[in-house]
């Protein structure tokens, strides 16, 4: 079930044409994706609203994790195909949206996506720039971009390739057919699979306790995870070991250490 979010404080975040904004609870944003009409088809002013309101997240030490959702029936069904149809070879080269995609892939606090219904295209890109999937269990996935003559312009031939491996990445972008939530979930895709109607709560719950940890050592264990999709082992050992230091230098460390030892609840304050 959606989270009743009407009443809570906005804190200086609003709504979009195409985006609703909430903070449903503590130090947690939740971003639904909001153009039911078209099924959430991610046109440039979704894009837009969108890197615009992770870019305030960001700068906000008060979020510590964001939710992404569609809503209870759609995540997205990919980029608006009639505002693809406007593009030609040379105004795609000029285009805004890549700017917009660089926002969330480099958008450093845990992103959650929340997925009902279909995940196509672009959808399905924007769903695994997200850092944990979870998924109803109607979900539905899919590239079917080569049914337009076109592929995946936002990462669906390598995010998916690295998610869920080379023969069934080749099925969905060669053949345009749709992957199930189990079989989703099998192949690696999503962490886990929820009633339609939980999928949210789940996110968010999932957001809380990420919430609830020391902020720095989030941030910098998403940041090795990353890595390791860019680099080889030694070079992302390396990063990863040189954050494991930096990480002792921050007041969280100890808190955290001396919570443990002094069998406490850690205060972590993010510094
Ligand atoms: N773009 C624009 N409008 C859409 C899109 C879309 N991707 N998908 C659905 N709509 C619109 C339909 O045109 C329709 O509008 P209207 O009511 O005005 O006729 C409305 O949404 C409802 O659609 P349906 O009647 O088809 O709804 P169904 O529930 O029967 O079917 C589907 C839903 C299965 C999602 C179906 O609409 C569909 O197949 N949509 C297209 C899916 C697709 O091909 N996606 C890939 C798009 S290309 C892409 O994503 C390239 C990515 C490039 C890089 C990233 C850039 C952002």
């Amino acid at each position: 079930m959606m989270p009743d979010v009407t009443q809570e404080a906005r804190c200086g975040y609003s709504d979009g044409e195409d985006i609703l904004v909430s903070l449903p609870q503590p130090h947690v944003l939740l971003i639904t994706l909001n153009r039911p009409k078209a099924r959430n088809a991610l046109r440039s002013q979704t894009l837009r609203e969108l890197a615009a309101t992770l870019t305030q997240a960001t700068d906000d030490d008060g979020v510590r994790a964001v939710v992404l959702t569609g809503g209870d029936r759609v995540f997205a069904a990919g980029a608006d195909i009639g505002e693809l149809a406007a593009h030609t070879a040379t105004s795609i080269l000029t285009d805004e949206r890549p700017r917009h995609w660089k926002t969330i892939r480099e958008f450093p606090k845990p992103l959650i996506a929340a997925i009902n219904g279909f995940s196509l295209g672009g959808g399905n890109e924007l769903a695994m720039h997200a850092d944990i999937l979870i998924a109803g269990e109607t979900a539905q996935f899919g590239q079917p971009e080569v049914n337009l003559g076109i592929i995946p312009g936002a990462g669906g031939t390598q995010r998916l390739t690295r998610a869920i491996g080379k023969s069934n990445a080749m099925l969905l972008n060669l053949t345009g057919t749709f992957l199930d939530a189990r079989t989703a979930l099998a192949q690696g895709l999503v962490s886990e699979l929820t009633q339609p109607e939980l999928t949210v709560s789940r996110a968010l719950e999932i957001a809380a306790v990420i919430a609830a940890k020391p902020p720095l050592a989030v941030r910098m264990a998403k940041e090795a995870v990353l890595k390791s999709f860019e680099t080889g082992l030694e070079q992302g050992l390396h990063a990863e070991r040189r954050s494991f230091c930096q990480l002792f230098a921050t007041a969280d460390k100890q808190e955290g250490v001396a919570a443990f030892l002094e069998k406490r609840r850690p205060v972590f304050t993010g510094r």
